[in-house]
């Protein structure tokens, strides 16, 4: 089974467009049969499932958007019976009702398949004992890392997020050899255990496969440099299936789509357009082999780049390059385009700073006002109230360079920014707020 699945992501790039096309047909047909919202929204774009000739003509088919799930809560874009759906997840937005998705037992079974093959990409196999620090529960992080993990062989401690303290035991007692988490948790396990004198170095974690949220190459740095530990980024949203949708291998050089199940498309956000390869948009998504919930053309608001030539790890799978940011994720603050990545990456080119950090956002009259609060190093911390004034200004005047504003920077001290268990949360928009 191990061979079959490998296999998958060495294929030829004509034999994988030939299963692409017929699966997309296959769905196209189904979602057109089988759910009314497709059928009406394929009518009104004048187009049916058997002008789809080649790969290209899916850009005369209409985009599913997150609205779209939204209008149909909770189970209207579904494509099977109830009676066939045997899990369902939900993400929660910053508004208003969750995201629903369901699954059938085959749509289960192909999950479990990309995260092997997410596993097998970073070098995880069935001799680690992993520890799957995603949350358990409508989050699809736990349960989805936790079937691939057992379908591989591996022995999986279901841990789930939060409780640090046992996280940290747990690692030392169990001989965990490799951690499912989000990157900004596992920074702060490896902070508290460095804190408590029992450093990850001195573990046995060799592996980490962090995804769930956007994290810079600065961010890995600091995780390798702090705990020894390999860092890998790991991409998926639920809409699509969870994670498992792509993943980094051993080149660490864009993450490879899963693209026999998963079939992506950048766009430009602004006119729909199909972008050629190698140009950064939205990625747009297809499922072509799933069963209770096949979204076609679905907008991720998720911005990357595609790239089609063959990696240093032989597999043939296209590439994207890692998410940096979302297309709604964008700050307007007195005109100015901002994205939280950047600030991310700007805070930990200097010394003495730390990946935690908050965008605050708040209005007077008219303009916006700009905060950014970090957190610095107890080295720095305990130091000289001059050199905390000279880190001050490096920044300011690093901001001010790259952004032409002028933001307050305020230097807090080390754990004072609250911690997630899951998703970091690094920003405050208080705008709208009088
Ligand atoms: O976060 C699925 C997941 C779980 C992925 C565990 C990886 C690991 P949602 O909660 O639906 O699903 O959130 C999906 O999170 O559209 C991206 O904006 C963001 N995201 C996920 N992985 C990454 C990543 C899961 N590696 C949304 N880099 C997506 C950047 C990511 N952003």
């Amino acid at each position: 089974m191990r061979e079959d699945l490998f296999l998958k992501d060495f294929l030829d790039r004509d034999s994988l467009r030939q299963i692409q096309l017929v699966r997309l047909r296959e769905t196209l047909e189904r979602v057109y049969e089988r759910v009314p919202f497709y059928r009406q929204s394929f009518d009104a774009a004048g187009v049916k499932p058997s002008h789809l000739k080649s790969l290209d003509d899916l850009r005369h088919f209409p985009f599913t958007l997150k609205n779209d799930l939204r209008d149909h809560y909770p189970f209207g874009l579904f494509a099977t019976d109830l009676a066939d759906v045997v899990r369902i997840h939900a993400s929660s937005g910053t508004t208003g009702k969750p995201t629903v998705v369901g699954y059938t037992q085959e749509d289960i079974r192909i999950w479990s398949e990309v995260m092997v093959r997410t596993f097998q990409c970073i070098g995880i196999g069935p001799e680690d004992v992993v520890q799957n620090a995603y949350g358990y529960g409508l989050f699809t992080g736990g349960l989805g890392a936790h079937y691939g993990l057992e379908r591989l062989g591996c022995k999986v401690i279901p841990m789930s997020g939060g409780n640090t303290e046992k996280q940290l035991l747990v690692m030392q007692d169990f001989g965990v050899t490799a951690i499912c988490s989000t990157p900004s948790y596992f920074l702060h396990l490896a902070e508290v255990a460095e804190h408590n004198g029992t450093p990850i170095r001195k573990t046995k974690l060799r592996r980490g496969a962090f995804g769930a949220e956007p994290w810079s190459n600065a961010m890995r740095q600091r995780i390798e440099a702090i705990s020894g530990v390999s860092a890998f980024d790991i991409y998926g949203l639920s809409e699509v299936i969870g994670p498992g949708v792509s993943s980094e291998c051993s080149a660490k050089d864009g993450l490879h789509v899963f693209e026999d199940h998963f079939y992506p498309e950048i766009i430009d956000p602004d006119n729909g357009e199909v972008l050629p390869e190698g140009s950064e948009g939205e990625l747009v998504f297809t499922m072509i082999t799933k069963q209770a919930l096949p979204l076609i053309r679905y907008r991720t608001r998720d911005i990357a780049s595609l790239r089609y030539g063959k990696c240093t790890c032989g597999r043939t799978l296209v590439r994207m390059d890692r998410v940096s940011h979302r297309s709604d994720d964008m700050l307007i603050v007195r005109g100015v385009n901002l994205f939280p990545s950047q600030i991310e990456s700007l805070l930990l080119e200097v010394e003495g700073t730390t990946p935690y950090y908050l965008i605050v956002l708040t209005r007077s009259g008219a303009l916006d006002n700009l905060e950014v609060k970090v957190e610095v190093t107890p080295a720095v911390f305990s130091d000289e109230i001059r050199g905390l004034e000279r880190l001050r200004e490096t920044l300011h005047e690093r901001i001010k360079s790259l952004y032409g504003l002028s933001a307050k920077v305020t230097l807090v001290e080390p754990g004072s920014i609250e911690r997630s268990a899951g998703k970091a949360k690094r920003v405050m928009d208080l705008r709208g707020q009088a």
